[in-house]
């Protein structure tokens, strides 16, 4: 006879919950999650007593792990990503649906024994600082003690949230396992257990539920990110009026002190995180950070929208982050980090491609022995990093205020070599939301799939919307009645605009800089602009380009709009559109006439 443990928490629904996930899953044993720093190590050194993870070199990188996956679990899976509202209507075009009935059925047979061999960990957390009236509660039960850590930095977990829930049923329940129960010939456990074949992210909106099975990777299984604050997060804020978006949070300061806060939302792997954190090349002017990834906006009691960063840490993609392209989160992985398909060099740090480092000889993310020769790269595409916020040494000082920051500016951008300007503000929060919903960008590493193809992904929402798109639209539209005059202006950024000869026209990183001053000076009305057919434009000389070798030819072709080309794109547009059916709101339809006459008459 064990010993019965004393529970944490007397919270009915929770324990109920939690007992029928115990019987369905058959674990050998069960932990409530205290968010200690003791428990942090004691799952770091399971990781690594299991091959899951080394220990990096201390003198490089103090208290880092560098974890290695199974090369079949490596990136989100939206092809096994569902959305099981009751009314398959309600998931829209976007989304995969599945009956909630039916796909709960489908998973308890998966589940069932699924973590006999293994510990269920409960992990209790909170997206916002605890307690926050807009903080968020919710619980994974997980069998992967990767999960656990990783959860430690990226949200506040522990003891604290079962104080603040106290008895309350309000919590987003999330069931996550790997899918590799210790049973038969699979005794022994593999340095990444996963199930490749059977790969399960489900949400059920109506009953804030996430089931997710068999893969351990990044937002597939960390639940509170993309599941909870996005997926379940958007149909909530529908529900209540207010906004659950793909964004990062930023600071900006001008040289004489005056402050303004922008959102941006790109899709995955497309630089929030470098945006967020950004360096300017313009003297005097200041970036500090809120949150790199998600952005949660309140009307305030003033009528202006509020924003806060859920989250507690970064999971930021490694390859391309160097001294040059982002310092600032170079410098949150230097202690505490988790690096997830990194390098290892041979004297035990991390390394990755295009980290401004030269590497002679490495063990690459699968393990194998790597050098330059090699010909694949060493890292991963989609190779992470896990750091805290508050290690990054431009956080801003209230990233935390559980009131959020108002917002001045909301910036739509993506990946795209042609068509897009560097910058465009859109005429109207209207034309702003018709402009988010037919943005386009090229695929990346961060999504099971192929790299570089062009796909419409409105809002940077595509694979984050937890309900109907169209809806989705129309809830854009309804916040713009709401907010009025005191709504952030909207703009639409591509730093990616290559010339006919595929030369990048834009210098990119701390010179969007040059960028966010032009979206600071119009947010102050200090700024000229010139219409274009895609909505306002730099006027000439607006844009600060002093001290860069930036040839006034390439800063015409940043800055034009194709007509030609855009008209050929209508066609994609309406296409795009009209996916939506009956569920578009009638608005945006008359936003695509207006941008074709616009053009038709340039
Ligand atoms: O794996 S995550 O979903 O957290 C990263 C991303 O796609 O942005
Ligand atoms: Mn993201």
């Amino acid at each position: 006879m064990t010993e019965p443990v004393s529970l944490p928490t007397q919270n009915p629904h929770l324990l109920e919950w939690v007992d029928q996930v115990k019987r369905m899953t058959r674990p050998d044993d069960l932990v409530w999650c205290d968010g200690s720093e003791e428990e942090y190590q004691k799952m770091a050194r399971l990781m690594v007593d299991t091959g899951t993870a080394v220990w990096l070199n201390p003198e490089k990188r103090p208290n880092s792990l560098l974890i290695r996956s199974d090369p079949a679990d490596v990136a989100r899976v939206e092809g096994s990503t569902y959305i099981c509202s009751e009314r398959e209507e309600d998931a829209g075009p976007t989304n995969n649906w599945r009956d909630p009935v039916e796909m709960k059925a489908v998973l308890r047979e998966f589940y069932d024994g699924c973590m006999v061999g293994r510990t269920l960990y409960v992990i209790p957390y909170s997206m916002g600082p605890i307690g926050s009236p807009i903080a968020k509660i919710g619980f994974i039960l997980t069998d992967s003690p990767y999960v656990v850590a990783n959860m430690h930095i990226m949200a506040r977990v522990g003891t604290a949230v079962l104080e603040v829930l106290g008895n309350r049923p309000e919590f987003v329940r999330g069931i996550h396992s790997v899918g590799y129960p210790l049973t038969g010939a699979k005794q022994a456990d593999l340095p990444w257990p996963c199930n490749a074949e059977n790969k399960y992210i489900t949400h059920f909106p109506e009953t804030r539920e996430i089931w997710s099975y068999g893969s351990g990777y990044g937002g597939n299984a960390l639940l509170g990110k993309k599941c909870h604050a996005l997926r379940i997060a958007s149909v909530q804020a529908r529900d209540e009026g207010w906004m659950a978006e793909h964004m990062l949070i930023l600071k900006l300061t001008s040289p004489e002190g005056a402050v303004r806060y922008v959102a941006a939302a790109f899709p995955s792997a497309c630089g929030k995180t470098n945006l967020a954190m950004l360096t300017p090349t313009i003297p005097g002017w200041k970036v500090e950070t809120i949150g790199d990834d998600i952005a949660w906006m309140k009307f305030g009691e003033d009528g202006r929208l509020y924003a806060i960063n859920p989250e507690a840490g970064f999971f930021g993609v490694a390859p391309g982050t160097s001294m040059e392209s982002n310092p600032n989160a170079l410098k949150s992985v230097d202690s505490n980090a988790i690096f997830t398909n990194c390098a290892l060099t041979l004297d035990g740090d991390v390394w990755w491609e295009d980290m401004g480092v030269d590497a002679e000889e490495l063990t690459d993310w699968l393990r194998r022995p790597w050098t330059p020769e090699s010909g694949r790269t060493a890292a991963h595409p989609n190779a992470r990093f896990t750091a805290r916020a508050d290690q990054c040494p431009v956080i801003a000082e209230e990233w935390e205020d559980p009131a959020g920051v108002p917002i001045s500016a909301i910036i739509f951008g993506g990946r795209r070599a042609s068509a897009q300007p560097l910058i465009t503000e859109a005429l109207s929060w209207e034309h702003g939301t018709f402009l988010g919903s037919i943005m386009a960008s090229e695929k990346t590493a961060a999504a099971a799939g192929t790299v570089g193809e062009l796909r419409r992904d409105p809002m940077a929402m595509l694979p984050f919307c937890g309900y109907h798109m169209g809806d989705y639209f129309a809830h854009w539209l309804k916040i713009g009645e709401k907010g009025g005059e005191a709504l952030p202006r909207i703009f639409y950024v591509n730093w990616f605009r290559k010339s006919d000869d595929g030369r990048w026209l834009w210098p990119g990183f701390g010179d969007n800089s040059r960028v966010l001053k032009w979206i600071f000076q119009r947010c102050e009305g200090t700024a000229e602009a010139l219409p274009t057919p895609l909505g306002l434009t730099p006027a000439e000389g607006g844009l600060d380009v002093e001290g860069l070798e930036l040839p006034d030819e390439d800063l015409e072709e940043l800055l034009s709009v194709d007509k030609e080309l855009w008209l050929r794109e209508m066609d994609s547009i309406r296409e795009h559109l009209a996916t939506f059916g009956d569920h578009l709101p009638e608005a945006l339809n008359k936003q695509a006439n207006a941008l074709e006459a616009r053009l038709k008459s340039l």
